[in-house]
């Protein structure tokens, strides 16, 4: 094990059994005439999370270790998209309607692919997801076992929806997890500090959290 410097206290990284969780870095999210923009959010504010993203990617590439993508989306027929998540508030286009890049979060529409920046390559894990947490609907918890992963570090958007639900699903199935602080955003940035403040409240009841210089420090020599 090695102890990252993080709040509340050091994180205990597992070499080879920590996988690196990108959640829902899709144009959706990040681009104007999106799914993101249709419920009135200004995108840019996402923006400066790729960078970092990109850093801690290259270094799961170079050692081998697993990398999980998610997209959040749905089925063409939207018959995994419940009306109380479609037909909620009022925003410009709903779910399943026609935009800029496609109808807005359906599977293989080009709104809905992972930005090129942070593209996944072959023997990434990639998830498509129905809600807002990485468990429900997928299978992921059981491939995750099956690879031996215990661990899990956190990246992606945005920070208080998706990325802090997949992280209380994540805690509650026994994986001790890390949310890296630079490399997450929201579209507001007082749900931000606040998501990362109750994360890690209590003696870390969810789980730590710590900016990516001290993860790419901590696997220097790993
Ligand atoms: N709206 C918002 O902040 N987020 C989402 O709807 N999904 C994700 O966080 N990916």
């Amino acid at each position: 094990m090695i102890d990252i410097a993080a709040t509340p206290f050091p994180y205990p990284f597992a070499p080879g059994k920590t996988a690196l969780v990108i959640i829902d870095m899709q144009r959706d999210f990040v681009e104007p005439g999106g799914f993101g923009a249709s419920l009135g959010n200004d995108v840019t504010l996402l923006h400066t999370a790729i960078g970092p993203i990109a850093s801690l990617l290259a270094a799961w590439r170079a050692r081998g270790w697993a990398v999980v993508h998610t997209r959040e989306s749905h089925q063409a027929d939207l018959s995994d998209c419940p009306p109380a998540k479609r037909l909620r508030g009022s925003p410009t286009l709903r779910i399943g309607e026609p935009g800029t890049m496609g109808r807005l979060l359906i599977r293989g529409e080009p709104g809905t692919s992972i930005i090129p920046a942070l593209a996944p390559q072959a023997g990434e894990i990639v998830i498509d997801k129905p809600g807002k947490g990485m468990f429900w609907a997928t299978g992921l918890h059981e491939r995750l076992q099956a690879l031996g992963i215990t661990h899990l570090v956190f990246t992606g958007v945005t920070t208080e929806v998706c990325v802090q639900t997949s992280m209380r699903e994540a805690n509650d199935r026994g994986y001790d997890c890390l949310l890296v602080e630079d490399a997450t955003e929201s579209y507001f940035p007082e749900f931000k500090a606040a998501a990362l403040a109750m994360i890690a409240a209590q003696g870390a009841i969810v789980g730590w959290h710590a900016p990516s210089g001290a993860v790419l420090s901590g696997l220097a020599n790993v």
